[in-house]
Order: structure tokens, then C-alpha cells, then sequence
């Protein structure tokens, strides 16, 4: 392997040696070392192939005994990875393969069966046997999209979903898995799935989000993601990124350890002696997923309606645990609450995501306190609180010792809530808290329900008042990674202060519009509100440089704000309210170590905003209120020894949050407001990594099915 590793030019032969050495006696799929492979150029005549652009490797199995019964096994090998078109797996045992070199011209990637310009076959017959060996799994999941009907809030609606639930399924991994899920689009519009939180190395092309890394799926089309799980372990989600359509196509992402290892911490805090010895065991529950429901409208007709008039969005109705509203202010759904049974002196992984449109969500369990163990699917040192903060995007993994069973441990009732956080109480917003419930059974009881009816649901008292900043950020300052210290980056080679805003777009001529003033509500990043492509996605628009002829897109992103001015002052210090719409994105060279920090503004109000960025993980040096001070903050107000390692930052009300990554992700990211209607108002910017210089550090070449615009 070392060998092969140094080796820039492989000949054919060679490189089909590798292939057996890798695959053959082995149980199929086997994951092939990236940076090997991408190595390979053959120039030996008569074929003139570079496996690590265009060229694909189709390889036959055979097996010694096959795990489904299908056609001969066959599989496409990228210059990368292993591409199992079949959606099975395949051999116990491959104990035979023949290869076929495929070269395949960028215009005939439209099938499978794409055009073979060059071919050679190879029969390849094991030198030696090796036992079946586990390695990174690959999982198959396969997405339906299509409308179902459901009542909430007593009203009948006809909602998006996947496989006809809501809300979505749930995908199970281990860490460094690769998921492989087909999407199909059985809906009337288009849509893209976006995979927040994971990274995907060198892997824009399964990211999502549309006119950015990808063209919609268009209904009755389909497309094969490949989520590639490398540094992630913990809890995160998938959602639709499309329009406003992840109100109900949204599930979430579970992330186990690696087989042999365990999760790092303990059932109970402080451990005792004990468990310190011997870690004790931690019940599953099902993910609990915090949404927002809206009564009477389809979610793609309020965008619709607010583009078309410049207003805001209407507010939901509803906030939501796992689809339901609960039975607190809403009597016609409370036999439909979420309930997460529970057994006394058992300790509980509650998996919470927010996977709300416009909200921040307080969440909190009566009688119960919540230790934090991870955000994002990172790991943070444990701490214990009545309630938690999880901004619109963001993840946490909490333990929940059940300890508070009544009547020899069963029977105990608990409301759980998510309750709306609001910094900006001036705009129209939904206050409303959903609630589920926790209930104490016993492992032998057939009498359940009979103690379910008798006691009653207890509220959580501390649960804090919807507009109360004070508690979201004493909560969000208390989160730290694990590790001390974690790898920050020292040393800054690009700073950026990024404003955020609130704007007005001009009513265009001839057009009425009834937002503020006559004109249009939109939003902006250093004063560019962002527009999405229509006719290309920005990925393909770089990747196959289109964007020379075409102007896709404009290199220019700001690194800081055109004009700087008392940011988060009064109102009268304010710059005026307009801005201006663009496609301008920034260009990191690979390596870059990066800083952004994100500052509110008060030009058409103040309001803190999740900032998710896609293609990474960063770490969030610091938080702060009023104007970010470059002097004074970075020595007063950093933390590079643990801090939280994210994928969305909440950035707070008239405050400022700095984050810091590495640019070793080559491929076309998105960075945007997780607030859908500001996203949608132009709260984006675009990060684009260029390639390194090595093999491992460049983009893997597209999938040959991407759709088309
Ligand atoms: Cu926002």
C-alpha cells in the first residue's frame, strides 16, 4: 500500500492489482483508500486513461455466496470510491473480479449506461485469501417524496413528506459510514435534501442545497446522494433545501460511535466510582425533533405570497415535538402528544434538533434537570440545567436521568416543551409552547394506561419567558468541547467581519408592494443580498468553469462591510435601510485558516441569527454583545483552549459570534441565516475552497447523474 501510495503514474496492471489486492476475499462493498487510487494515471498505450478525472472503473463481481439474489454483482469505481448503483450489498465473499475502464465524456453522463469510449477488461483471480473484514459500512436508505394528508391543530392538510412520514425517517450510522440515499421525487415541485452537519470531504455534489451545489430534482426524477460521514458522531439531520419545504421534509441523522467503542460519558453526574470503572448504559429514545406548524396554509404559498409582495413571512401557528403541537393550547391534538416512555433509575440519550422555520427554541422536561453531552455531533463537556437553548439548525444530545417515577417508580407524568425564543418581540411571531410527554411505566406493567389516566402531566416551571435573552445566552455560553485543549487554529490567515441585516429592496417599477415603506423586506451579509443562480448551480457553474462565459457568479464577497458605522446603535445612527442583490461569493485557497465574525446590526432592528455553514464544522472562539472590538475582544472574550465545536453559531441579538475553520474542504459551500425567511431575503454568502495540491486534497469528480436545470 505504502508502495503503491508514492507512486504517481500506476499502469493499468498495476493498478488492477491494487483493485484485487483491495476487493478480492473480501466481503463487498470494501471502501478503497482515497489517496492511492487518485494516484493512478495510466499513460500506457494503447489506453490513455486518468482514472482521476473522467474515467470509472466498472467491476464484476463473484461471489462465493451472494447476499441478495440479483443480477452478477456490478459496480462503478470512481478514481475515489466505490459507487453501488444497485442500492444492495452484494458478497459474502468476493472470490473473483473483472474490471472494465470506462471513460466517460462529461455530456454522456446521463445514465448509468453512459457512453464507453475506451474499455479493457481484466479477469482477476485472488492470489490469496483473506478473511471478510468489517470496515466502514455503507448504508442504504431510499427517499420517497410524496404529499400525504394529515390533521393538526384541527384542520386536514396535504403535506410534503418522505415515505409518507412525518416527521421523516430516521438514518442510523456509525461514524465514518457512508449512507447512500436515493431520493425519489414522487411531489409536484422540485426538491433538493441537504444533510446538515456533515461534512462531506471533497463531496459537494450530495450537498443540497439548490442553484448552490445542485439543479433541483424535478418531479418524477430522482438522484443518489452519497453522504459521506467522516469526523461527525452524535445527532444530526437532513432536510429538504428547496423553497420552504423542510417545514415537513425533515428527519434526523444518528450517529453512533465506531463498533468497539463507547459513547464518553457517564449515566449519572457526578459519576459514581463505579461508573467511573464501568460506564453504565444508555437507553435510545427516539429522536425528539422540534418543528413548526402552520394551520391553514401550504408553507411554499407564504413564501410565495411574501416574495411576490415584500412582506414578511406569517408567523406558524404551532411550534411542534416530533410533528405534534401537544395538549397545552391546543385541545383537538392532545391525543395525539408525543410520549417517550420511560423506566425508573434508567438513564436517557435525548437526541433534540430544531429543526423550526423562523425559531429558536427553549426546551425543558418537568421534573427533570438535562445534562448537555453534544451539539452538532461533537461532544462537549457535560453540564446539567433545567432547561436548554437550541437555535433553528442546531443539535443537542442530553441525559436524562429517570429518577422521578411516582407509586414505586410508575406512573409519573411529564410535560416536555419547546417553547419560542424571540429577540425581536416587535415583529409578528408564534408564542406558543408544544408539549410531549414523559411517562414512567414499569418493564412488567399491562396496566399502563390505567396510571397514565389518573395522573396528571406536571409543566416545567422554570421554562424561560419566550423573549428572555438573558437565559439563551448564560445556556450558549456554557458550551464547550470536550477535549481541552481541541485543535483551534492559532494563527488567522483570513479575518472577515461579516454585518448582518435586515434591509428593504426598491418595489420594482410597476409593481405593488406592501412590505415597510412601500418596498420589499429582503436581508444581507456586509450589505449583498444574495441570489441563487437559476439556470446552473454554482458548483457546476466552477467546476466546469461556465463561469468565464457565463458570469455565474462574482468572486468579490466583501471582507468586511462597505461602510463601518455604530453597528448595533441607535436607530439614528444607522446607515439607510437599502441594499443591493448579488451572487458574490469568496474564494479561499485550500489550507486557509479562516475567521469570521458575524456582527449584528440594528438597521432595520436588531434580532439574533443561527449562521450555519455547509462543508464544515467550526469552532466558536467567542460571543459578545454590542460592537465587536478587534483589540480588545479577541484577548477579553476568546476561548481557544475548549471551544464548542458547530455547524450553526447564534449569533446574538445586537452581539457579535467569531468562528474559526480550516479550508481543507475543497468544493462550493453555502454559508447562510438558518431563519428560512432570511435566507430566502438574501442572509448568504457562498464559500468556495479551491483545490490543494495533492490527490486527497481535491474535490472527487461529479456523480454522472446530476440533474439537470
Ligand atoms: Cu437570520
Amino acid at each position: 500500500m505504502a508502495a503503491l501510495a508514492n507512486q504517481n503514474n500506476m499502469s493499468w496492471a498495476t493498478f488492477a492489482e491494487f483493485i484485487r489486492d483491495e476487493i478480492v476475499g473480501r466481503s463487498s462493498l470494501v471502501r478503497l483508500p482515497v489517496a492511492s487510487l487518485a494516484k493512478f494515471k495510466s499513460i500506457s498505450k494503447p489506453w490513455h486513461a486518468i482514472i482521476s478525472d473522467q474515467a470509472f472503473v466498472r467491476a464484476h463481481l463473484q461471489c462465493s455466496k451472494q447476499k441478495q439474489h440479483r443480477n452478477p454483482p456490478s459496480f462503478l469505481i470512481s478514481p475515489l470510491v466505490l459507487l453501488d448503483p444497485a442500492g444492495s450489498s452484494m458478497c459474502f465473499i468476493v472470490t473473483n473480479i473483472r474490471l472494465y475502464l470506462w471513460l466517460l465524456e462529461e455530456d454522456t453522463k446521463k445514465s448509468d449506461e453512459a457512453e464507453l469510449l475506451y474499455g479493457r477488461s481484466i479477469t482477476l483471480t485472488p492470489g490469496a485469501v483473506w478473511p471478510a473484514q468489517a470496515s466502514a459500512a455503507r448504508r442504504h436508505y431510499n427517499f420517497y417524496i410524496r404529499k400525504v394528508n394529515v390533521s393538526r391543530l384541527c384542520r386536514q392538510r396535504s403535506i410534503l413528506t418522505v415515505n409518507g412520514q412525518f416527521p421523516g425517517p430516521t438514518i442510523y450510522a456509525r461514524k465514518g459510514d457512508v449512507v447512500v440515499v436515493k431520493v425519489h421525487n414522487h411531489g409536484e415541485r422540485n426538491v433538493t435534501i441537504h444533510w446538515h452537519g456533515v461534512k462531506q470531504p471533497r463531496n459537494p455534489w450530495s450537498d443540497g442545497p439548490e442553484y448552490i451545489t445542485q439543479c433541483p430534482i424535478k418531479p418524477g426524477g430522482s438522484f443518489t446522494y452519497r453522504v459521506i460521514l467522516s469526523e461527525e458522531e452524535g445527532t444530526l439531520w437532513w432536510h429538504a433545501h428547496t423553497g420552504f419545504d423542510r417545514a415537513t421534509l425533515h428527519g434526523a441523522i444518528v450517529i453512533h460511535p465506531k463498533q468497539g467503542t463507547k459513547l464518553p460519558f457517564f449515566s449519572s453526574f457526578p459519576p459514581s466510582p463505579l461508573e467511573k470503572k464501568k460506564k453504565k448504559k444508555v437507553e435510545e429514545v427516539a429522536p425528539i425533533i422540534l418543528g413548526e406548524w402552520w394551520r391553514d396554509d401550504d408553507v411554499n404559498q407564504l413564501l410565495e405570497d411574501a416574495m411576490r409582495t415584500g412582506e414578511d413571512v406569517k408567523p406558524a401557528d404551532a411550534n411542534t415535538i416530533n410533528g405534534q403541537p401537544g395538549d397545552l393550547f391546543f385541545s383537538c391534538s392532545s391525543n395525539d402528544s408525543f410520549k417517550v416512555r420511560v423506566e425508573q433509575g434508567k438513564t436517557y440519550l435525548l437526541r433534540v434538533i430544531n429543526a423550526g422555520l423562523t425559531n429558536d427554541m427553549f426546551f425543558g422536561v418537568a421534573g427533570h434537570r438535562l445534562t448537555v453531552v453534544a451539539t452538532d455531533a461533537r461532544y462537549t463537556k457535560p453540564f446539567t440545567v433545567d432547561h436548554v437553548m437550541v437555535a433553528s439548525g442546531q443539535t443537542l444530545d442530553l441525559l436524562l436521568h429517570a429518577n422521578n417515577g411516582n407509586h414505586h417508580g410508575v406512573g409519573g407524568r411529564y410535560y416536555m416543551a419547546a417553547r419560542t425564543f424571540v429577540t425581536d418581540t416587535a415583529i409578528a411571531f408564534n408564542n406558543s409552547t408544544a408539549t410531549a410527554i414523559l411517562e414512567y411505566t414499569s418493564a412488567t406493567s399491562d396496566d399502563e394506561d390505567h396510571h397514565h389516566q389518573v395522573m396528571p402531566a406536571s409543566f416545567p416551571v422554570n421554562l424561560p419567558a419566550v423573549d428572555d435573552m438573558a437565559a439563551a445566552t448564560a445556556f450558549q455560553a456554557r458550551l464547550r468541547s470536550l477535549a481541552s485543549p481541541v485543535d483551534v487554529p492559532a494563527h488567522v490567515d483570513e479575518r472577515m467581519l461579516v454585518t448582518m441585516a435586515v434591509n428593504l429592496l426598491p418595489c420594482a417599477p410597476h409593481n405593488k408592494c406592501s412590505g415597510p415603506k412601500g418596498d420589499r423586506l429582503a436581508a444581507s451579509l456586509n450589505n449583498v443580498s444574495f441570489v441563487n443562480p437559476t439556470t446552473v448551480d454554482l458548483l457546476r457553474a466552477y467546476y466546469y468553469k461556465h463561469n468565464v462565459i457565463r458570469g455565474v457568479y462574482d468572486a468579490g464577497f466583501p471582507d468586511e462591510p462597505p461602510s463601518v458605522f455604530n453597528f448595533t446603535g441607535p436607530a439614528d445612527q444607522q446607515p439607510g435601510p437599502f441594499t443591493a442583490r448579488g451572487t458574490k461569493v469568496k474564494v479561499l485557497e485550500y489550507g486557509r485558516v479562516v475567521e469570521v465574525v458575524f456582527q449584528d446590526t440594528a438597521v432595520l432592528g436588531t434580532e439574533s441569527h443561527p449562521m450555519h455553514l455547509h462543508g464544515f464544522s467550526f469552532y466558536v472562539v467567542g460571543r459578545g454583545s454590542g460592537n465587536f472590538d478587534e483589540r480588545k475582544d479577541p484577548i477579553n472574550n476568546y476561548n481557544l483552549i475548549d471551544p464548542p465545536c458547530q455547524n450553526t453559531v447564534s449569533v446574538p441579538k445586537g452581539g457579535w459570534a467569531a468562528i474559526r475553520f480550516r479550508a481543507t474542504n475543497p468544493g462550493v459551500w453555502f454559508m447562510h441565516c438558518h431563519f428560512d425567511r432570511h435566507m430566502v431575503w438574501g442572509m448568504n454568502t457562498v464559500f468556495i475552497v479551491k483545490d490543494g495540491k495533492s490527490p486527497h486534497q481535491k474535490m472527487i469528480p461529479p456523480p454522472h447523474n446530476m440533474p439537470k436545470c
